[in-house]
C-alpha cells in the first residue's frame, strides 16, 4: 500500500506504553568497556592494507613520527609544568594522538579546524612548530598567541586552526560559523569541529548541528569520546551509549571510528571530508578513544581503575602503529629509536627556544584584546 493512502486512520485507543526507566544510574563504578587485546600475529585487514597502499611507506612513517612528537612534547610539557615554567590550566592529549594525526593527513590545508582546550596535538599535527607551541605555554611573545593564550588557546591563522577553547562546547558554534562562511563565499572548504563527549549535552551542540543540517553547511562534528568528562564516566551523563546515534535527531549521517587507530582515523576522516565537500551535508563522527593522563595535569585520575587504564595503554596508538609498520617491513627497532631520538631533540630545542624568548612587553596588555 502507498504511504499516502487515503484510507481513514485507525481510531482504536492507543496502547499504554510502559514508561522507560529514567532513574539515573547511581553506581560510581566505571562502565567503560575495556578493549580486547590484539593478537600478536594479527593479519592485516584488507581495509588497513588498502590504506597503507594508498599512503605508502614514507607518509605512514611520517604519521607515526608526528604522533611520537606530540607524545614527547606533552611529556616534557608535564615536566615544565612541574618546574612552574608553565602555569594555568593544562590538558594533555596523550593516548588520543591518532585522531589529530589521522585528521591532519586527511584534510586539505585550508579546511578549518577548531577544538577544545585539549589542543596541543591538533596544533602540532596541523604543522604549527613545537617552538611556537611551547613558547605559548611559557607565556613568551614568540608563542602562537603571543604568550597571551597559554595551553588552552593555541591558534594559527595560517593553518586555519581556529583555536583551542576553554568553554565546554563553546567552539561548536565557532566551527559552524566557519562552515557557514565557506558556504556563503562558495569556497570548497570543510569545517572540522572537535569536542569531547562532555559537550554533547550542551545547547551549543544541539543548536549548531540542527542549523548545519537545515542550512546544509559543510561541517563535520567529531566527538572525541575519551569516556570521561573530568572525573565523570560518560554513562552517568549521556542517555545513549552509542553517541554518534544522536545524528538521527538532526537527519544527518552518524558513524563511529576507532580513535586509537591512526590509519582508521585517516580513512574515515578522508571519506567523510570528501563527501562533505561534495554534498555540503554535515555528519556526526564518534572517535572512541581514551586519555592516559588525568583530565588536566593536576588530576591524579583516581576515579578509574588501574586495570582499565592498563587495558587502554595496551592499545596505545603509537605502539599499534609501530607494530603495523614493523609487520609490513617498513620499520625496524633501530628506525624507531632514531625517530624517537630526533623528536626528543626537537622538543628539547623548543624548551630552549622558549626559555630564551622574551616576555610580551607591557604595551601588549591592551593589544589584540577584543572585549
Ligand atoms: C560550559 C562549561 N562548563 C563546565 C566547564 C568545566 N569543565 C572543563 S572541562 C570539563 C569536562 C569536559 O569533558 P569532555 O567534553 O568530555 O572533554 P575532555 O576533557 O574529556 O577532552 C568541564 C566540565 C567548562 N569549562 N565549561
Ligand atoms: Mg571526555
Amino acid at each position: 500500500m502507498a504511504e499516502n493512502s487515503s484510507k481513514a486512520p485507525k481510531t482504536s485507543k492507543p496502547k499504554t506504553v510502559k514508561p522507560v526507566q529514567t532513574k539515573p544510574k547511581r553506581n560510581r563504578q566505571s562502565k567503560t568497556t575495556i578493549p580486547a587485546k590484539t593478537t600478536k600475529t594479527s593479519q592485516l585487514s584488507k581495509q588497513l592494507q588498502q590504506t597503507l597502499d594508498e599512503l605508502g611507506k614514507e607518509v605512514s612513517i611520517e604519521m607515526m613520527r608526528m604522533m611520537l612528537l606530540i607524545r614527547r612534547f606533552e611529556e616534557r610539557t608535564t615536566e615544565m609544568y612541574q618546574q612552574r615554567k608553565i602555569g594555568g590550566f593544562c590538558h594533555l592529549y596523550i593516548g588520543e594522538e591518532a585522531i589529530a594525526v589521522g585528521t591532519a593527513w586527511a584534510k586539505k590545508p585550508d579546511d578549518y579546524l577548531v577544538t577544545s582546550y585539549r589542543d596541543h596535538g591538533f596544533a602540532l599535527a596541523l604543522g604549527m612548530s613545537p617552538n611556537e607551541c611551547m613558547a605559548e605555554m611559557f607565556g613568551k611573545v614568540t608563542g602562537c598567541a603571543r604568550g597571551k593564550g597559554g595551553s588552552m588557546h593555541f591558534f594559527s591563522k595560517e593553518k586555519n586552526f581556529l583555536g583551542g577553547h576553554g568553554i565546554v562546547g563553546g567552539q561548536i558554534p565557532v566551527g559552524t560559523g566557519a562552515g557557514f562562511r565557506a558556504k556563503y563565499l562558495g569556497t570548497d572548504q570543510v569545517s572540522l569541529v572537535f569536542f569531547g563527549e562532555g559537550a554533547i549535552s550542551q545547547g551549543s551542540f544541539h543548536e549548531s548541528v540542527n542549523l548545519a543540517s537545515i542550512w546544509n553547511l559543510p561541517c563535520l562534528y567529531i566527538i572525541e569520546n575519551n569516556r570521561y568528562g573530568m572525573g565523570t564516566d560518560v554513562s552517568r551523563v549521556v542517555s545513549i551509549e552509542e553517541l554518534h546515534k544522536r545524528a538521527t535527531a538532526f537527519s544527518i549521517e552518524g558513524l563511529a571510528m576507532d580513535g586509537m587507530d591512526v590509519f582508521e582515523c585517516y580513512r574515515v576522516m578522508k571519506d567523510q571530508i570528501e563527501k562533505c565537500r561534495k554534498t555540503s551535508r554535515p555528519a556526526l563522527i564518534e572517535a572512541k578513544t581514551y586519555r592516559f593522563r588525568g583530565h588536566s595535569v593536576s588530576d591524579p585520575g583516581k576515579y578509574r581503575s588501574k586495570i582499565e587504564l592498563q587495558a587502554y595503554k595496551d592499545a596505545d596508538p603509537i605502539n599499534r602503529t609501530r607494530k603495523t609498520l614493523t609487520e609490513v617491513g617498513w620499520l625496524n627497532d633501530e628506525d624507531f629509536k632514531k625517530i624517537d631520538k630526533e623528536v626528543k631533540a626537537i622538543v628539547i630545542q623548543s624548551i630552549k627556544f622558549s626559555d630564551e624568548s622574551p616576555e610580551p612587553s607591557l604595551e601588549e596588555l591592551t593589544q589584540h584584546v577584543y572585549s
